[in-house]
């Protein structure tokens, strides 16, 4: 194994508080063997072949709905986020297309899922001061096959200076090397990157962005659509209403454009 590979082996034996220990300590954590292999069947059923889709463009089918709700993964949030939470944004990617640059990389350039300096983007969806980004691989992760770069702690450096650029921590980014079925909770300030698949084959994962109750984005958000959680379940429900809810509390110092 790699130096610059994060073991997988003490995952399997924390307990919830040692989990949200570790989150809170390196702005990041490995749930293993969240989704079993027959889930995932249904999951690349249902969605293989499309190389990306954000859930507001198309709700998707029962299979990864099923995972917004799974029971071990929302006792994982809560317990760092609290009772409250709101579930508002998700999407599917493959990974079909590899960016040139991203391949010579290795992995895309590290970052964080927010930018409130981008220029003109009107998507306050990430813009919420606590939330948490759960990455669910549904192949195992290799060195040179799709690994997931985390900056260990990175959740702790200031929104300013370093936000612009976190390609100067990449000596210290760490890969890790999900496997198949594993999630993977990152805080929305752990700078990360995807890895590239050398292989070229599809990297299917799951991205299911959840927010502290109190944490309202920092501009207007779209709602899911009516009918979605009209017919939601009653657990379910509760966390796809109001995501515009909350108190804009600015982490950035500055007002977004
Ligand atoms: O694919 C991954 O593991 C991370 C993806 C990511 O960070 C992104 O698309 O912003």
């Amino acid at each position: 194994m790699s130096e610059l590979t994060v073991a997988r082996a003490p995952f399997l034996e924390m307990t919830p508080q040692q989990r949200q220990a570790h989150f809170t300590e390196w702005g990041y954590v490995l749930l293993p063997g969240v989704v079993t292999p027959e889930h995932i069947a249904r999951i690349i059923a249902e969605e293989g072949g499309e190389n990306r889709y954000d859930w507001i463009e198309r709700w998707p089918g029962p299979a990864q709905e099923a995972l917004i709700t799974h029971p071990g993964l929302l006792e994982a949030i809560r317990l760092c986020y609290g009772a409250d939470i709101r579930f508002f944004k998700s999407v599917y990617a493959e990974w079909r297309e590899i960016d040139p640059e991203n391949k010579a990389r290795g992995r895309q350039r590290l970052h964080r899922d927010y930018d409130p300096d981008a220029p003109g983007h009107g998507d306050f969806r990430n813009s919420c001061a606590a939330w948490v980004n759960v990455g669910h691989y549904l192949i195992d992760l290799e060195v040179d096959e799709g690994p997931l770069w985390v900056v260990p702690g990175s959740h702790r450096l200031p929104w300013t200076a370093e936000r612009a650029e976190c390609e100067q921590w990449a000596g210290d980014a760490r890969m890790v090397l999900a496997r198949a079925g594993d999630a993977v909770m990152f805080h929305n300030r752990t700078m990360h990157a995807g890895g590239v698949m050398q292989s070229g084959l599809p990297r299917p994962s799951v991205f299911l962005s959840y927010r502290a109750g109190w944490a309202a984005p920092m501009g207007e958000v779209p709602e899911w659509p009516a009918e979605v959680v009209a017919r939601a379940s009653r657990e379910l429900r509760p966390l796809l209403v109001g995501l515009n809810d909350g108190v804009r509390v600015d982490p950035y110092g500055v007002v977004p454009r």
